[in-house]
């Protein structure tokens, strides 16, 4: 069986059985007072032993059909159920949503969304909505018509592992951003290579420059954070603060800082549920 039909049979019947798939949330944390800015909701699958692993197959299987659409609407609906109870609670701390440029290939975008939101309790302007690049924008224009609208309904927007996909610097010029991502492929790499430090620096001085922020994602090591503190990085995503964690333990984490991490600047804690530690 080839790989691609591997893939769109784990995605038949992830759709089928939802309960195979499940959100994880990892807390995004302010760079400077470590305080947790927002929480990233991440799809998982939940294997037939039990195991929780990235959603990976799933979501590229989907990325090119029809499912992406229902994948998203199942995602976006649980994030926000699940954070209407500790969002009145959290004051402040922000939803990230992941969503694919596909999604404005159809016009209703804006109304999908809207909707979906309104069936829920949680507020939409307390959404970060990050637009992945795994694929192209097809409709340019229409697109930034779109993204104009999200952003008047109060959602803020951000460019997902800017950079590596199929980004482009007029994106940077014409969409309404509030800020980019910067990929872990180029954070993991600054304290040993020239390279990357001059793309993450530089890309960091380009944003704050353009108005926008930087969420630094992949950040494990104390070097890498101080690298990121030393050219202003805005926020800071990874092991070194907190893993993807099980909703009950976000609520918790959130009820016990509220708002002020208490996490030690150091790599994941021995015993720390990781639901979505490595994929294979
Ligand atoms: O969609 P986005 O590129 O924002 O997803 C981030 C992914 O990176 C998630 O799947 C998350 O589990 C993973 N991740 C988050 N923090 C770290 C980290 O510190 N190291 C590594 N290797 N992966 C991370
Ligand atoms: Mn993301």
């Amino acid at each position: 069986m080839t790989a691609d039909r591997v893939a769109q049979q784990a995605l038949d019947r992830a759709l089928d059985e939802s309960e195979d798939l499940l959100l994880v949330y990892q807390p995004i944390h302010e760079a400077r007072s470590r305080r947790i800015y927002a929480v990233e909701a991440l799809l998982r699958q939940r294997r037939e032993n039990g195991e929780i692993r990235e959603a990976g197959i799933i979501t590229a299987a989907a990325e090119h059909g029809p499912e992406l659409f229902v994948l998203n609407s199942l995602t976006v609906r649980t994030a926000f159920t699940d954070a209407a109870e500790w969002m009145g609670r959290a004051s402040g701390v922000r939803l990230n949503l992941n969503l694919s440029p596909r999604e404005f290939e159809e016009s209703d975008i804006v109304d999908r969304l809207e909707s979906l939101i309104a069936g829920c309790r949680a507020d939409m302007t307390r959404l970060n909505l990050e637009i992945t690049e795994t694929s192209y924008f097809e409709r340019p224009e229409e697109t930034i018509e779109a993204l104009v609208e999200l952003k008047r309904l109060g959602m803020q927007l951000w460019l997902d592992d800017f950079g590596t996909g199929h980004s482009s610097i007029t994106q940077l010029q014409q969409f309404p951003l509030d800020g980019i991502k910067l990929p872990k492929e180029f954070v993991s790499e600054v304290e040993c290579n020239r390279r990357c430090r001059a793309i993450t620096r530089h890309l960091l001085h380009l944003a704050h420059d353009l108005g926008l922020e930087v969420i630094a994602e992949g950040v494990e090591t104390v070097g890498e954070l101080e690298f990121l503190l030393e050219h202003d990085c805005d926020y800071i995503q990874g092991f070194l603060f907190s893993s993807p964690m099980m909703l009950a333990d976000v609520e918790e984490l959130l009820r016990q800082s509220s708002g002020a991490s208490p996490l030690p600047a150091r790599a994941r804690r021995d015993g720390d549920p990781d639901p979505s530690s490595p994929s294979s």
